[in-house]
This record gives structure tokens, sequence and C-alpha cells, in this order.
């Protein structure tokens, strides 16, 4: 038995039934290795932070603006302070009068506009702001204490809408140093190529959209566990998709130094963007623990979190495209106001600004010009959600083709075929200035015509108004039920920055590898394992992850904008091929050869040769093969060759240069009841292309899940508040998160086009489901009601108001 077998054995439970299956052809990567992280979630043995209870944990509940814009005239504590249990209320004073500047950071913005207050200080300027904090000995004494906090209010006028808030003269002023409301205003193209583009084409079409407003809705709610001690600093447990990004951002709003706080970061149970912002809660857990030097844990309720974790999304557009009568594009151009909300969250009021650099789709346009204007109103601040840009950008583009096709009476695939970039045109830059790496888009879009059998139903498209039941045609019973079918072409940037990926080799062979992302549902403990696996020829079961720790990992960015993968994937395996050429020089000297002569495979280094009088020229061994445990038990021990120094591992800040296009085509079917407005997707289907595959069946799973929040944004989600600001859809009953019945069966193919940016040939691909969906839904919606467009999300009133209006009811 090799040392390798019998470590595993040791190990009993690591050893992954996988292991065993024989379907991985000697390597992991690209095998449908199962989740190594769920039976610990499927048990119940999986702790979050709410689960984190250090001893003598007290509760911290906020108190919460009413109002959407009001000024604060006063706030009376006193019978907060004199309640049972109630060990601290604070406000806005108290952050004053300490040592923390109490404002969260804010970036990107040219006036001078304040930063978001942990708590308000004379005004608010959302609802659901938090306005006075309150510790107490549990939970239910903290918010009985919340009850108790009087706050007196004077209401302002509110606005809600950004292109109201920007270009209505009558709204209220959110603040001084932003005229108009206006956070920025970029633009991205040629305006004048784009005007000579849209003057010498045949025709123009235009269109107006909303891209809804929606609110990110994981399973767990964001919570905080802060301990303080005064000599070690603090250790905030928290709910975290970037636990260095936040132990920076803590640092900012409690005025102290990084190293002064480690965040860890447990089992996330879902994040979607919004769990790499930082928000008042949790930084107000840190500064009560320091304060009461208790710790102090924050559990956001459901409604907490929809009231005041970042939203997505709430765009206004003008877009329009030039088109010959050919079918050829000649220029896009497109004006958007997107919603920032109350205050700007990081970097979260620029990143609208930025959005038009997917304009061009999977086309190749020769002019596009984007005008966006990020504009504040009385609505919770808005940030990244799950795709941050890129289903905004390609909603737009691919509503236009099918806008475009309609005009023109061709079919919207052949206008797509028409102008898609050829696979032979990479790299490709965009006039808006993305530079694609690779791709293939009319291999992947004819897979997904095929798949869903597109010829066939166009035929059958928009067939009837007739809801008799009688036979049709092609033979099938006509339920009087409008069939319609859509397409969406897709490109998603994947990657940016940099990562760090430690591997450790224990003594006894096993690995241990940290990296700076944080899973939160992706899975990187079984990739991470896989590629580690495979750049050390070892089997899974010896290859143990884990992130979440700052302690654990000098620095690293988090998991967001689908990196992890090609930059945490390619961090751990560099880290990987460093130890092992160690391991390589530790085996030659153990084998008292030249490292040049040692090979390594499968769990063991060999002198190459040492048959034959080559070997035995060389002064090799009689024993000349030492396996990777025994180099791992040389590296900890005396005796190492000069110019090595003990211990086996390496730590790696890998960048990526440039950024990788991940694309693909959505394709779904649909009926809908025009008597109803009632939409049902019969067939959905999804033709992916990230690159090499690390795990076709994790890689899949991030496909449904995207589809299933791009449908939730197409069918039933939308954020709603009224003329005040107030926010009426503050809970899951009135707020549309689809359920499982609610969606059709996901039908997932894929294409592999490897990215040359990077030596594991992999793109991201996390959010690429709520990038495609909203386009193809909406697309098939309107080919079946044979209308132009009509705004998400699709409702049956809003299904049904349509047919009503186009009838003419
Ligand atoms: N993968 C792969 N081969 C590839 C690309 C990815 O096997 N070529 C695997 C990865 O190794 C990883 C998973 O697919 O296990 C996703 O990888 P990647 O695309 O690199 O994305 P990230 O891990 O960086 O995840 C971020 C992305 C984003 S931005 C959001 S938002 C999101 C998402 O992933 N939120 C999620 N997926 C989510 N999934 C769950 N369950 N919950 C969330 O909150």
């Amino acid at each position: 038995m090799s040392d390798a077998e019998s470590s595993d054995t040791a190990r009993g439970v690591e050893l992954d039934a996988n292991d065993a299956e024989g379907d991985t052809d000697g390597t992991y990567t690209g095998s449908r290795e199962k989740r190594r992280e769920d039976a610990a979630l499927l048990t119940g043995r999986a702790e979050y932070t709410d689960d984190h209870e250090p001893p003598g944990t007290v509760s911290l509940a906020f108190v919460r603006s009413e109002h959407g814009h009001a000024t604060i005239e006063g706030i009376d504590t006193s019978a907060a302070e004199a309640m049972d249990g109630v060990l601290g209320v604070y406000t806005w004073g108290d952050i004053e009068a300490s040592t923390s500047p109490g404002r969260l950071p804010l970036s990107g913005l040219e006036g001078e506009i304040p930063a978001h207050p942990v708590l308000a200080t004379d005004r608010v300027r959302y609802h659901g702001q938090p306005v006075a904090a309150v510790v107490a000995e549990d939970r239910y004494r903290a918010r009985d204490g919340v009850a108790a906090v009087d706050v007196e209010y004077e209401p302002l006028e509110a606005v809600v809408d950004p292109q109201e808030a920007a270009t209505d003269t009558n709204v209220p002023q959110i603040f001084e140093g932003a005229p108009d409301n206006v956070a920025t205003s970029a633009e991205l193209g040629d305006a004048d190529a784009t005007d000579d583009a849209f003057e010498a084409a045949d025709r123009t079409v235009e269109i107006d959209l909303t891209n809804n407003r929606l609110i990110p809705s994981a399973l767990e709610p964001r919570a905080a566990v802060a301990e303080f001690d005064p000599d070690d600093g603090f250790t905030v447990t928290m709910t975290s998709q970037s636990p260095h990004g936040h132990r920076r951002k803590l640092a900012h709003t409690l005025g102290v130094r990084e190293g002064e706080i480690r965040v860890v970061s447990p089992h996330v149970g879902g994040g979607f963007g919004h769990k790499g912002h930082h928000h008042p809660g949790e930084a107000m857990a840190a500064w009560c623990a320091r304060d009461l030097e208790r710790s102090v844990k924050w559990t956001a309720t459901r409604s907490e979190n929809y009231l005041e974790g970042a939203h997505g999304r709430d765009h206004r557009t003008t877009a329009a495209l030039a088109v010959d009568d050919d079918g050829t594009i000649r220029g896009l151009s497109a004006e958007t106001y997107a919603n920032v909300g109350g205050y700007g969250l990081g970097s979260g009021a620029s990143m609208p600004a930025r959005y038009g650099r997917l304009l061009a789709g999977q086309y190749a346009i020769d002019a596009i010009h984007c005008e966006t204007h990020t504009v504040f109103t009385n609505t919770a601040p808005i940030h990244s959600y799950r795709g941050a840009g890129r289903p905004e950008a390609i909603y737009v583009t691919e509503r236009l083709v099918d806008v475009a096709a309609d005009e023109l009476e061709m079919d919207p695939a052949e206008l797509r075929r028409r102008n898609l970039i050829p696979s032979d045109a990479f790299p490709y830059e965009t006039p808006v200035g993305a530079t694609y790496d690779s791709g293939d888009y009319e291999s992947a879009m004819e897979k997904g015509l095929e798949a869903i059998e597109y010829d066939d139903l166009r035929d059958r498209s928009g067939t009837t108004w007739d809801s008799s039941g009688k036979e049709v045609e092609n033979g099938e019973m006509n339920d009087g039920r409008l069939r319609g079918v859509g397409i969406a072409n897709y490109v998603e940037s994947t990657g940016g920055g940099f990562e760090s990926g430690l591997v450790r080799v224990l003594p006894d062979g096993d690995v241990e590898v940290y990296a700076g992302t944080h899973s939160h549902g992706q899975g990187h403990e079984t990739t991470y394992a896989q590629l580690v696996a495979d750049a050390l020829s070892l089997p899974l079961g010896r290859i143990h992850v884990s992130e979440g720790d700052t302690e654990a990992i000098p620095t690293g960015t988090g998991t967001f904008g689908s990196r992890s993968t090609i930059v945490g994937g390619n961090a751990v395996v560099t880290s990987a091929e460093t130890v092992l050429s160690k391991a390589r020089r530790i085996a030659a000297a153990e084998l008292e050869v030249d490292p040049g002569r040692v090979t390594y495979d499968d769990g063991a280094f060999t002198v190459s040769g040492t048959d034959g009088p080559e070997a035995v020229e060389a002064g090799a061994r009689g024993d000349e093969t030492v396996s990777f445990a025994a180099v791992a038990r040389a590296a900890y021990s005396r005796g190492l060759p000069d110019g090595l120094e003990p211990g086996l591992e390496a730590t790696t800040f890998y960048e990526l240069d440039g950024t990788a296009y991940t694309f693909g085509t959505h394709a779904c079917t649909v009926a809908v009841d025009p008597a109803t407005g009632d939409v049902e997707i019969e067939r959905y289907l999804a033709v992916d292309d990230c690159g090499e595959r690390v795990n076709p069946t994790i890689v899949e799973g991030q496909v449904h899940g995207g589809v299933a929040q791009g449908i939730g944004q197409a069918r039933y989600e939308q954020v709603a508040y009224d003329e005040d600001g107030t926010l009426l859809t503050d809970a899951m009953d009135s707020y549309g998160v689809p359920r499982a019945a609610d969606l059709p069966p996901i039908e997932t193919d894929a294409t592999v086009t490897p990215s040359p940016l990077n030596a594991l040939g992999v793109k991201g691909i996390g959010e690429a489901g709520t990038i495609a969906a909203p386009p193809a839904v909406v697309n098939a919606v309107c080919d079946a009601l044979d209308i132009a467009h009509v705004d998400m999300p699709l409702t049956e009133e809003r299904v049904w108001r349509k047919v009503s209006d186009e009838r003419g009811d």
C-alpha cells in the first residue's frame, strides 16, 4: 500500500466516494465530482453566523426610519435606557463623540457627497435607514428597547424614480453636492460616430424600457457577531463574500487599523452580491462591542434585510438601434438613468456608469454610444446584484435586436446570425472599450436553436387567439394559449483583480488549501480541491480547502464578479505548482540525483531511466521511488538540501491580465393565456460557454440558480415604493421570489472555448443565468403576443392589460 493510500484510509471519512468512481480518467478537473460541502449543509452540521454565540453575547437591534425622507427633530432614548436588560442606546451623537468616523466608505463620486452614516445624522434619506441602536441582554429586550425609542420626524417630500429625480425640477434635492440629484454622469463610446451610423442606416428602431428593481433574497439574512478585546482588537464573525474586503471597510468605519480586526465568515447561506457590500449593521455591532466590551450579535430580520440590504438594478433606459434592410446592425445608442438610492454604498453609486461596456453583446457593431446618469432617490442604496450591470446591458441589446427583427420582418435568430462577431475575430475590441478574449458565438447559438427546435417553433409562434380547444394543423391540441419562442445571446465579463491562494503540505502529505475568495453556495471546497489534486497528482481526499478567515491568509479580494475560479483557481494552482517544484528538489535529494532526473506522477517521485546504465552512472540509489508523503515528511526534518528552508507551502497573489468573456445562448418557449395573462414557460434551454469547466455539474448548478433568478426578474420580482418612499415589498409575501413550482425544468448544454488569458483556460459562470434569462423570457412573451415590448416583471395583470390594450378591449 502506498503512503498516499494508507493516509487516506486513516482519514476514513475524508475518502470521497468520488475517488472510487473511476470516472476521472486520472484527472479530477472536468469531472462531475459531488459537492463535498453538501453533507454538512444538508445534515445541519454547517455553522452559520447566527449559530456563533460566545459566552455573554448580547443583542443589537435598530430603530429604523419610518419615512423615505425626513429631518430628525429629536430622539428621546430615556424610556429605552431605563428598561430592564437594556445595556446601551446609541444615536449619531454617540458615534460623533467616539474615535470612529462612523461613515461607510464611498468611492467614485465627483461631488462633495457625505458617505452613509452608521446612524442617521439629522436627516433620513430612505425608509429603513438606521436611526438609533439598542443593545440588550437578548434580542427580545433589544426589540422592546427599539419600540421605546421616540423619534420626532419632520417629513419631507420624497422622490423614488431615478429619471424623475434627475429631470423634474420640482422634486426634492437629496444632497446639496449633487445638483439634479445626479451622483455621476458618464459616457462610453463615440457619440459622433454613432450619430453618423444612425444617419447612414436604412432604419432606426427605438425602445423605452425599465430594468426592474430587485432585492437579493439569500436564504440567510445578513448577520454579525462582534467581539472586542482591548489587547487583541476585534473579531467579527459575519456573513461575508469578501472577509478581507470587510476587514478593510470595517477598519475605515471604525477608524482603526486593519491589523486590529479579524473577520471570520463561516458558512454563508447565499449572498448574490449584497454580502460583499458594507452596511451599517455589521459596523455597529463592532462599534457596540468595543463600547460595551461585550460580544454583540446582530441578525437582520427578513424585513430589515429588505429595507436596508443593498438592492439591485433599477434602470430607466431609452435605446435605439440603427439597422440596414439586409439586417446589418450599424449603431446602438442608449441613455440610462440608474437609481443609486439614498446614499452611495462603496462604489455602488458609480457602478452603473460602466454598464455600457457590454452593450455590444455578441455583435460586431461599428458604433455605440451610451450615456448614463446615476441618480440619488429616497430609496435603499443600490449596489451590485448577481450580474451587476451585465443583465442591464444585455437586456437592452437583446430587446433591441428583437424589435429590429420585427421591424425588418426578419427572423430574430437570422438577424442575430448576420451580426455575430466571427470566431476568428478574437481578441475583439468593441466600440465601448471591452476586449473579448475568445468566443465561438455561432456554435453556441446554433446548438441552442437546434435543441429548442427553433425552426419548428417559429412556424407555430403566436398561433391563435382562439380558445375553443380545437385541433390545429400540426395535430396538437389548441388550448387557446399563444405560443412564443425567445432567444437571448449574452456575454458575461468575468475575473478581475488579484486573488491569493495558499497551498500548505502537512508533514503527513495531506494538503491544506486557503484562498481569499469565499464560497457562499458556489462549491469552491470541491472545485479548488479538484484543481489542486490534479496539480499535485494526489487523491481528492487528501486536499482540504478552507476560506473565510482573514488570519488564514495574508489578504484576498473575495467572491463576486464570477471571478473565483479564474483568479482564485489559478492562484491555488500556481501555489500547488510552486510546492511541487520544491518537493521535487527534496525528492531529488532523498533519491540522491539531480532534480532534472526526477519525474513525478500519481503521488510518487521516480528517477527517470533507473533501469538502465544511465541510472547507475548517475549513482541513483536502489530505492528509486519516493512518495509525496515521504517528501512532505522530509520537508519538515533536518538535513534539507542547501538553499532550501524547511516546510512545504506557497502563497500566490495571482492577477489576471484582462477579462475573460463567458458567452452563450439561452432560449425558451412560452404559452400565454390571453384571458388571464398567465405565462407558462414550457421549455427553458441554456447553452453556456465558460471555457474549460472544472466541474460540469457545479457549472450546471450555477446556471440553474442564475436562470431561476433571471426568471424571477422577468416574471415576478419588483421592488415597490410608494410616493413617500415607503417600501411596500418588505417581506416575502409581498416581494415575488419564485418558488420551485414557479420554475420550468432547466435544460443545459455547453460549448467549450478556452480562455487564452489563463493557464487553466477557464472563465466564470456564476452570473450567466441572471443575464440571459430576462431577455429570453421577455422576447418569447413578446413573440407570443406579437408586440414590441412589455416591461418586466411579466405579472399576470401586466400581461393581461397589455393583451387588452393591443386588442383595444
Ligand atoms: N466553475 C467551474 N468551471 C468554470 C467556471 C466555474 O467548475 N469554468 C465552478 C467554480 O469552480 C465554482 C462555481 O462554478 O465552484 C462558480 O464559479 P465562478 O463562476 O468563478 O463564480 P464565483 O465562485 O466567483 O461566484 C460568484 C458568482 C456571483 S458573482 C454571484 S452573485 C453568485 C454566484 O456566483 N451568487 C451565488 N453563484 C451563487 N450561487 C449560490 N448558491 N449562491 C449565491 O449567492
